[in-house]
């Protein structure tokens, strides 16, 4: 199963983090971090030979990035969420991981205010001197949907060209 969704009120993914209203940041954490327990919790009886959940992330999670803001703080609840699912099933042979994904120019980016200039410093800063293709995360996906993943669970694997690592 994949797990690809998340939103934020657009007004959160703008101001300062301090502004972020109660209901803002419910529903960030309600649709992109909740949303995996619960259809984690439909889809494990469903897989009865184990089977392979992924969730899509991003950096903004551990480290901050302006105005990712709420959606930052969702996405460190989706990661931690993954660790917790990977030890309830575990014992079912179900792996749950998640892909940390550079920024891809994508539908929803393009409403980001300053997403050319992120992209340009993941080609200044990252060992790649790029940030990721579409279909590298889509083989990372299969990757990790196959039996050559067998021993990966709970795991967050990064498709960034590398920008991860980088301190300075
Ligand atoms: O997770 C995301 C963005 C997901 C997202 C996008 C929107 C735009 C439209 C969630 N909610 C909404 N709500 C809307 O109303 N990314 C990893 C892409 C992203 O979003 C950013 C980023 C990056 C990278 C927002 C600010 C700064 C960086």
């Amino acid at each position: 199963m994949l797990h690809s969704l998340a939103f934020a009120p657009r007004e959160a993914l703008e101001g300062d983090f301090v502004s972020t209203t109660r209901e803002a940041f419910r529903v960030a954490h309600d649709i992109s971090a909740y949303s995996l327990v619960a259809l984690t919790r439909e889809v494990a009886p469903l897989m009865t030979n184990g089977g392979s959940i992924v969730a899509m992330t991003y950096y903004g999670a551990e480290k901050v990035v302006p105005h990712y803001n709420v959606m930052g703080v969702a996405k460190a609840s989706l990661e931690a969420s993954t660790r917790y699912l990977a030890y309830d099933l575990g014992p079912k042979k179900i792996r749950v991981n998640c892909i940390s994904a550079g920024p891809v120019q994508t539908l929803a980016a393009r409403g980001i205010s300053g997403f050319t200039s992120m992209l340009k410093h993941y080609q200044e800063r990252a060992p790649l001197k790029r940030s990721c293709e579409p279909a590298e995360l889509g083989a990372t996906g299969v990757f990790l949907a196959s039996d050559a993943a067998a021993g990966i669970t709970g795991q967050v694997i990064y498709v960034d060209g590398g920008y991860q690592i980088m301190g300075m």
